[in-house]
């Protein structure tokens, strides 16, 4: 019989090799883990469990809540605040971050997610999941603020997310390679099922919202151009295209077989600099797809070089296959320069 690998296992011996998994940040990512085993479970039920829907209210940036987005939430808090690894939450689904309660200790790291990533798709049984990252509570100041989480993704101490499709599975890194997880429904535990994830440097796919074209910035729409004209066209290759509407799928992919996504800044709004949010949807998944060989840009700038200013601030994505995020990448430097050649 193979010998299976709990994720546990995976981090004890993590720790003992390497030495850079300190025991709070292994309860923590123990407790994630768990938390989203819960997550599955009602993610599973849907109609039977009365969990899908609407909840009826919106959130921060004005987006309807579904009842799975709230109780998603609910979980991760419930699952976290009193362990004593944390200092602080902050969540999609919150305004404010949420400081560890003082009756339960207060821990070093400060846990930040998106529940449930893939709103739209709760309802139509397509894969959805939960994303989060790890920062350390730098300052010595007690208690906690806004901007002890304003911190650049490089100084992540972990991210991962967990994907709840056909299979459920746990992606993580902790800054040394990522590492798969599948969960067993039988023994309820998390084997480890790939190691030292890579992304294939060179692709033929990859993702975008093709409905937004009209307003996108020269550079995507040069890109995409040169993909849609296949074998022909530039590239000299014909181009696939997927896009399931949830990041933690289209990166899932692309952690698996390669691809490039994009969520472009666009003229629809152009005071906003993209649709997804910079602290716990890319800059985690940023983290991950660097840590697998890929990288991960704004067009023009690496994610996690970026300084917050806010706590839900958004930001342009490109990320996945290194020589094509470095060819959008490059479209958008030569644009720049362009423009300040003329000045
Ligand atoms: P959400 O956090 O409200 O679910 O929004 C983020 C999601 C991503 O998972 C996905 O890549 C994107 O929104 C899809 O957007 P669109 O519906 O514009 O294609
Ligand atoms: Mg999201």
């Amino acid at each position: 019989m193979t010998q299976r690998i709990s994720l546990t296992q995976y981090l004890v011996e993590q720790q003992r090799e390497h030495g850079h998994i300190p025991g709070q940040l292994r309860l923590l990512i123990e407790v994630v883990a768990r938390a989203c085993k819960r997550i599955a479970i009602a993610v599973n039920k849907g109609a039977l469990g009365e969990v899908l829907g609407s909840a009826g209210s919106e959130n921060v940036q004005g987006e309807v809540q579904k009842k799975l987005d709230i109780i998603s939430n609910e979980v991760l808090i419930e699952a976290n605040e009193w362990g004593g690894h944390l200092a602080a939450m902050a969540s999609e689904e919150m305004d404010d971050i949420h400081v560890v309660p003082n009756r339960y200790p207060q821990g070093e790291y400060m846990l930040l997610f998106d529940p449930l990533d893939g709103s739209s798709n709760i309802d139509v049984n397509v894969s959805i999941g939960t994303i989060f990252s790890v920062l350390r509570k730098v300052s010595n100041h007690r208690g906690v603020s806004e901007e002890d989480f304003l911190q650049p993704g490089k100084q992540q101490a972990a991210a991962g997310y967990c994907v709840y499709g056909p299979q459920t599975t746990l992606v993580l890194t902790v800054g040394d390679g990522v590492a798969m997880f599948t969960l067993d429904r039988e023994t309820g535990s998390w084997v480890l099922t790939t190691e030292q994830v890579q992304i294939p440097a060179d692709t033929k796919e990859f993702a975008i919202n093709m409905s937004n074209m009209r307003h996108w910035d020269a550079p995507v729409s040069r890109y995409i151009d040169e993909c849609l004209a296949g074998k022909e066209g530039p590239r000299g290759k014909d181009f696939n295209m997927r896009w399931v509407a949830s990041m933690v799928a289209d990166v899932h992919r692309i952690l698996t077989r390669g691809g490039v996504f994009l969520y472009p800044w666009d003229k629809r709004e152009p005071n906003k600099p993209g649709k997804l949010r910079l602290m716990y949807e890319a800059n985690p998944m940023a983290f991950l797809v660097e840590q697998a060989g890929g990288l991960a840009t704004n067009g023009t700038q690496r994610i996690m070089d970026l300084q917050p200013t806010k706590l839900h601030e958004r930001v342009s994505v490109i990320l996945g296959s290194k020589h094509e995020v470095q060819r959008v990448t490059g479209y958008h430097l030569e644009k720049v320069a362009a423009a300040s050649s003329q000045d």
